[in-house]
């Protein structure tokens, strides 16, 4: 059969964009050519509603021991006692959660999406935050950072059946030994939504999530570097915390919960090519290149941040403990719309982002997100990371020269040309 050119020459182009420009969005990253093989091959023809060993098709012995694989590699990875990894994505792995925990219009108390969090965390215009009624904590106006005293006392007063921790623009690692103790004075469930850290936490360079909340939620291709996808897990809270009685009076584990909020509660078919892919990027997770890589995001990070502040740039928190950070614009006298627009023609790509107690709408901003997990998958270390940091402060202290931008863009493009996109 001949190849669809229309569709393999955009592929080819965008193969060609991500290899010329240097990626600074944190929550993207470059998967190794044996998961894109996986993702790539005939399980997508296969139908397997259900778990391993439980599925509603005929022709799933293969398909249950891949799944069974990605299920084992996982629990080993982050040490969990339960896991199901069929959520098609991170929003999919939350609303399965909610589904389980949740009746519609119970209270969820999250992180503030304006001051890092997520839209799946209470967003109205989410479904969590039209099914569930949203409340929200945020970080302090003085320090930047997350003040658990005042949590504490935002809970005590909402009085959620759900607390969420996790963002997406949140630079600072969680104290989930804090929040779980906040949660049980509420009798709440606590989620961590590990989405970003995912890979640094499996490493042991942040704290341990399963050691305290309730349920965890991550997608897979943000540090853990898999494919696009969700999964749930659980630690030691295996067995369910709060008693749900099915109609006939018997108690329901609360993974029984969720693996039915997840089939038939909120999808179909899984994806076994996405659940193959998915362990194998969990077996490459398990090894120690995978510790020496995530070692080097981190590094990496501080060394941008640092050289960032050292130009004369507010880092939000003043600093980084994970593989991401949010910059305030506003000192500079650029909006986040304009930078990113500024900096895509000169080949790097950033994400505008609302800063904590921001002035501008979320279509303007007055801040950049950046991260290095995939400028760490291309082999660039510290010293890589001042030059990245150069090329973006030409780019946005001259953003009309067209000049300027045409000669940052031609070094860039030089200096990735023979980079591969999966190097360490
Ligand atoms: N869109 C993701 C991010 O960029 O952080 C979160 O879902």
């Amino acid at each position: 059969m001949n190849a669809d050119q229309e569709i393999f020459e955009l592929i080819e182009a965008e193969r060609k964009r991500q290899q010329s420009g240097l990626e600074l969005i944190a929550s993207e990253n470059f998967a190794s050519d044996q998961v894109m093989r996986a993702m790539g091959s005939v399980l997508t023809n296969k139908y397997a509603e259900g778990l391993p060993g439980k599925r509603y098709y005929g022709g799933c012995e293969i398909v249950d021991r891949v799944e069974d694989l990605a299920r084992n590699r996982l629990k080993t990875l982050f040490n969990a006692e339960w896991v199901n990894v069929q959520p098609h994505s991170g929003a999919q792995a939350n609303a399965a959660v909610m589904l389980a925990c949740l009746n519609p219009g119970d209270t969820i108390l999250g992180f503030d999406l304006s001051h890092g969090g997520h839209l799946t965390h209470g967003s109205p215009v989410n479904f969590s935050g039209k099914l569930y009624k949203p409340t929200f904590y945020g970080v302090e106006k003085d320090t930047e950072i997350i003040d658990y005293d005042r949590v504490e006392k935002t809970a005590s007063k909402e009085k959620p059946k759900m607390i969420i921790c996790g963002a997406s623009a949140y630079s600072r690692d969680w104290d989930y030994e804090r929040l779980r103790k906040i949660a049980d004075e509420n009798n709440a469930i606590l989620l961590a939504d590990i989405s970003h850290p995912s890979g640094l936490i499996a490493k042991g360079i942040l704290k341990d999530p399963l050691a305290h909340c309730h349920i965890v939620t991550s997608t897979t291709h943000k540090t853990l570097r898999g494919p696009r996808g969700g999964i749930i897990m659980m630690g030691s809270d295996f067995e369910n915390p709060f008693g749900h009685k099915t109609p006939k009076g018997q108690i329901k584990m609360m993974s029984q919960l969720l693996d039915s909020a997840v089939f038939p509660g909120t999808q179909g078919g899984p994806l076994e090519h996405v659940i193959a892919a998915k362990a194998v990027a969990f077996g490459e997770a398990l090894t120690d290149e995978f510790m020496h890589y995530t070692v080097q995001v981190v590094k990496n990070a501080k060394v941008m941040a640092t050289a960032f502040v050292e130009k004369g740039y507010h880092v939000i928190s003043n600093g980084t403990d994970n593989h991401s950070m949010l910059i305030d614009l506003r000192s500079k006298n650029i909006t986040g719309k304009a930078a990113e627009k500024a900096l895509e023609l000169a080949d790097v790509t950033v994400n505008k982002n609302m800063v904590p107690f921001d002035d501008k709408s979320p279509f303007v901003t007055s801040g950049m997100r950046v991260g290095t997990p995939a400028l760490t998958t291309r082999g660039l270390v510290e010293e890589d990371m001042k030059r990245v940091v150069d090329y973006i402060d030409k780019v946005l202290s001259n953003p009309d020269n067209e000049q300027i931008t045409n000669t940052v863009k031609a070094e860039i493009n030089d200096w990735m040309k023979d980079k591969p996109l999966f190097a360490q």
